[in-house]
């Protein structure tokens, strides 16, 4: 039997384990990569583990996501990330130099090797062919450390493409179209992997656009053949000694099957507040909008600011729209100067941005209260904009540049012919934004501003654990939710008591003073649990307040692993129905935790308010025991790595 291409890089880079979906196996990694708002973790935890340099082929980091600087953290950050990494041998991408996963895909993305990220969206690199996944940063720094990954064999589904996309409809909704098909939480124990003659039609960058939302469907990650397309783009790059073909055998087998047939796909919307909420631009047609945001890792290509530029030319936007345009790289900013591309949008009104996620995590552009933002990047969440109010519509370049126009959300079918785009023979291939490591040998001093406290420390699991349930909550609960975007926030990553501060800041927001009061705490939450992005800060915090166990009916994968690396319990619900028992101030007792878990039996939970009990399920690999009976996965690697 033939192999997928998922299995073919799985079996050339098992570590451990039989890939057979469901079991555990460990992968070795290629490559990793941090950014500024998950790095500064991951490297004080790599720090604190002891490895000495990285053990990776590369690992890089990024400052793209905290650019701001108008108070000293960021910039203080920066310090730190850069001297962390040329000491630790880490590859580091200037502020400017663009958004991590579009100058990973243009310079680094290798077809057939494994990428780590500590970002949702490393799925992205997936366009080119590399099994990408995105994890907590402590997971990249173990991964840096030279330990394998470990992670759950997914189920691999086989989604068809067939024919191409028509005029006006882009890879953006071929995405939607998927989020549409299989909602928030439907790609869950599964990755995506597209094959079919529609596949030929697309692009490398195109391609990335659809991986690169894969996770918002709950999908560990998205992979598609690396062929003549992306040899093209490999070529464009100036990497052909990286590209390699990979396809899967004619007789692999796969999990499950998707048909997706791309002539059939509409121009899409995400509404309010979620990426699933998809609809046809048509049926939103006419809805005034107040800011368009065009930008973020998920539609940011050359090919992107190209058509943008294209629909724009000649025209002008009207007064009651604010219209952001935000290149994906430095290389893309180039192009679209040398092209004219960029005078185009200018004198259409659009205000420009730096090269980094600005508006699409809330640093900078708020919209106004109450406001609608169009915007082209990957999550519409609820307040994550930096505006509690706000209303935030996911959609392609093309509807975006057509609602800017027209100051409503505009189906761009009605724009009329086809626009024609060229792109261009030179792409300004130029690496200096990107600092080497020092040299084997060399001293390097790690720069540290006031922003950078010691990390905290967390006591192994206690045997019995009594505390009240400080918050209840309903289904597909959001990072977002737990530990908010936007700039005001997220300048403190790398400070964790006073991050911690904003914990559920926009659902509760006096979260944080009860659960310091109660000492010991729970949450209980509803199906999919800690969906969107991967940062660790929305368990980290959690736990530096006192959380020690989350009760929830299910959990997104990545926010799972998290808690477990932070020792929170992530406890399923063996009935659903339970969950209306469990009330905010309950008391709750977890008694003999360490000899439960040890043998792998059920976790009972005693509601000492209701006097009842509750059946749960922890999953757990003997591995996963061993780190939550160590208090998280920073003294299990430690000790593992170090023997300290
Ligand atoms: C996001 O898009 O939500 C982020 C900001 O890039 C996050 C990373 C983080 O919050 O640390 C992600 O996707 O993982
Ligand atoms: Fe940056 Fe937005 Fe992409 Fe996250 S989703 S990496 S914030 S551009």
């Amino acid at each position: 039997m033939g192999k997928n291409i998922v299995q073919k890089i799985i079996s050339s880079h098992l570590a451990a384990g039989t890939p057979s979906p469901g079991s555990e196996i460990g992968l070795a990694i290629d490559q990793t990569l941090i950014h500024d708002a998950t790095g500064q973790m991951a490297l004080l935890q790599y720090e604190a583990i002891g490895a000495g340099r990285v053990k990776t082929k590369r690992s890089l980091t990024y400052s793209d996501h905290n650019t701001l600087q108008v108070s000293f953290e960021n910039m203080d950050d920066h310090h730190f990330l850069a001297s962390a990494s040329r000491k630790f041998g880490l590859y580091y991408s200037r502020v400017g130099n663009g958004i991590c996963h579009q100058v990973n895909l243009e310079r680094f993305s290798v077809p057939g090797q494994t990428l780590l990220g500590a970002d949702s969206h490393t799925t992205t690199a997936g366009g080119v062919g590399m099994l990408a996944i995105g994890v907590g940063g402590l997971d990249v720094a173990v991964a840096m450390a030279g330990e394998p990954f470990y992670l759950i064999m997914p189920q691999v589904w086989n989604v068809r493409l067939a024919g191409s996309l028509p005029p006006w409809s882009s890879a953006k909704d071929a995405a939607l179209e998927i989020l549409r098909r299989l909602t928030v939480s439907g790609g869950r124990g599964k990755t995506l992997e597209f094959s079919g003659e529609g596949v030929k039609t697309l692009s490398a960058t195109e391609r990335a656009t659809i991986a690169n939302m894969s996770i918002e469907t709950g999908a560990l990650t998205a992979v598609f053949p690396s062929d003549e397309n992306t040899r093209r783009y490999f070529a464009a790059q100036g990497r052909l000694q990286d590209w390699a073909e990979l396809a899967a055998d004619p007789d692999a087998a796969y999990d499950g099957e998707m048909e997706m047939d791309l002539s059939s796909i509409e121009p899409l919307v995400a509404r309010p507040h979620s990426p699933d909420h998809v609809v046809p631009v048509s049926s939103e047609a006419g809805k005034k909008i107040h800011q368009v945001a065009i930008g973020s890792c998920t539609n940011s290509s050359i090919e992107d600011m190209f058509r943008v530029a294209a629909i724009l030319r000649g025209k002008f936007v009207p007064p009651e729209v604010s219209l952001i345009i935000a290149p994906g790289s430095r290389q893309v900013l180039r192009c679209l100067i040398e092209s004219g591309g960029l005078a185009d949008m200018i004198s259409a009104g659009a205000r420009f941005m730096e090269t980094t996620c600005g508006f699409c995590n809330g640093v900078g552009q708020a919209p106004r209260s109450g406001g609608v933002s169009l915007r082209t990047s990957n999550r519409n969440f609820s307040g994550r904009s930096g505006t509690p109010d706000a209303s935030l519509y996911l959609a392609s370049p093309e509807t975006a540049a057509a609602s800017a126009l027209a100051g409503a959300i505009t189906d761009p079918r009605t724009l009329g012919a086809p626009i024609q785009v060229r792109l261009p023979q030179d792409l300004y291939i130029d690496d200096r934004m990107i600092v080497p490591p020092a040299p084997e040998g060399e001293t390097v001093e790690i720069i540290r501003g006031p922003n950078i406290p010691p990390l905290p420390r967390f006591d192994p699991l206690p045997d019995d654990l009594e505390g009240e349930i400080l918050l209840t909550l309903g289904d597909n609960v959001t990072t977002d939710d737990i530990v908010p975007a936007g700039a005001h926030i997220l300048k403190l990553r790398s400070n964790i008591p006073a991050i911690s501060e904003f914990v559920f800041q926009n659902i509760d927001s006096g979260f944080p003073g009860r659960a310091r009061a109660a000492g010991t705490g729970f949450i209980v939450g509803g199906r999919n649990y800690g969906q969107g992005s991967s940062r660790e800060h929305a368990a980290l915090c959690p736990r530096y307040l006192g959380v020690r166990a989350v009760v929830a009916e299910s959990f997104a994968r990545i926010h799972k692993s998290n808690l477990i690396n932070f020792g929170i319990l992530p406890l399923e619900l063996a009935n659903p129905g339970d969950k209306a028992g469990l009330r905010p101030g309950d008391k709750l007792r977890l008694s003999n935790l360490k000899s439960l878990i040890g043998r792998g039996a059920a976790v009972p939970v005693r509601n000492l308010t209701q006097g009842k009990t509750i059946e749960t399920k922890l999953e757990l690999t003997p591995r996963l025991t061993q780190i939550l009976l160590a208090g998280g996965l920073l003294a299990y690697a430690r000790t593992k790595l170090t023997g300290k």
